[in-house]
């Protein structure tokens, strides 16, 4: 069929395809989620019920698009690792990232319902998404490293802050107690003022939420009434330490990817 004499715009898109054999994270972020969870009384510092639809969506998103090896959530954001020898789209990164927080957010809202059931949604939510590139396997580590030291930081600091407001002070005193302390004072605090032991508080308020891929097994009954096992692709909540060799020693595969 003859070129219509429009075709020549299509020349306008820009090519955005990202430099292969480069680790290619996803990260998404609520937008302005502070206004969200305070309009659906998310419970604070942290809603588990919030924290588990984050972890739920980012589920769908990976049994959807295959290429991510792993997923790290906390707070409002969620990174996805994408392997270095990805062609999803060719690499194209408009497309992919668009269609990670597209999926995201469409299943963040398919499943609000099952977490928050007596909640109806007041507004819609909305995610903003960027796609970074890192080089080297350290790159990307230290990237995983730096947001899960973002969780810690913070969760330790909220934690203190809204124990000290519950307990009858307000927003200004608990900030100036707070203020210039260490990491070890905010457990001491919380430990003798309160009778807080941090390190007992929940690993995903603490460390946030890692998604894996493994293997589960299924059980069903086959048309002869007997019982088989079969295996099934599965995404794995886990709260591990990302930070430390541990984790990467276990899973070498995930930066063979
Ligand atoms: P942005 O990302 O620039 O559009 O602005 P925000 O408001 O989303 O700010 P951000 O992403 O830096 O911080 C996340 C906000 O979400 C922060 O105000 C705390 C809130 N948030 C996240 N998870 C929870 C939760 O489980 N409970 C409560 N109460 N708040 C949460
Ligand atoms: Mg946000
Ligand atoms: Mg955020």
């Amino acid at each position: 069929m003859a070129k219509s004499k429009y075709e020549y715009v299509k020349f306008f898109e820009k090519d955005d395809s990202l430099l292969k054999n480069t680790w290619m994270v996803v990260r998404i972020d609520g937008r302005g989620f502070h206004k969200f969870t305070a309009a659906h009384s998310f419970q604070k510092p942290n809603d588990p019920r919030g924290l588990s639809l984050m972890n739920r969506a980012a589920q769908e998103v990976m049994l959807q698009v295959h290429d991510i090896i792993l997923g790290y959530g906390e707070s409002d954001e969620y990174s996805f690792v994408l392997s270095k020898k990805t062609s999803l789209y060719n690499r194209r990164e408009s497309k992919i990232c668009s269609t990670v927080v597209s999926l995201f957010t469409a299943n963040y809202l398919f499943y609000w319902k099952e977490y928050f059931p007596d909640l109806p949604l007041q507004y819609p939510p909305c995610f903003d998404g960027r796609i970074v590139l890192y080089p080297s396997d350290e790159n990307l580590r230290d990237y995983l490293s730096w947001r899960q030291a973002d969780c810690h930081i913070n969760n330790l600091y909220n934690t203190c802050f809204w124990t000290i407001v519950q307990s009858g002070k307000t927003e200004t005193e608990a900030e100036a107690e707070l203020r210039g302390t260490v990491s070890s004072q905010k457990n001491e605090l919380l430990f003798t003022k309160y009778g807080i032991n941090y390190s007992t508080l929940p690993a995903m308020y603490r460390r946030g939420s890692v998604l894996v891929r493994d293997k589960i097994d299924v059980h069903t009954t086959n048309s002869s009434g007997k019982e088989v096992t079969r295996k099934k692709s599965a995404i794995l909540i886990l709260h591990d330490d990302i930070i430390g060799n541990a984790f990467w020693k276990e899973r070498k595969h995930l930066l063979m990817s």
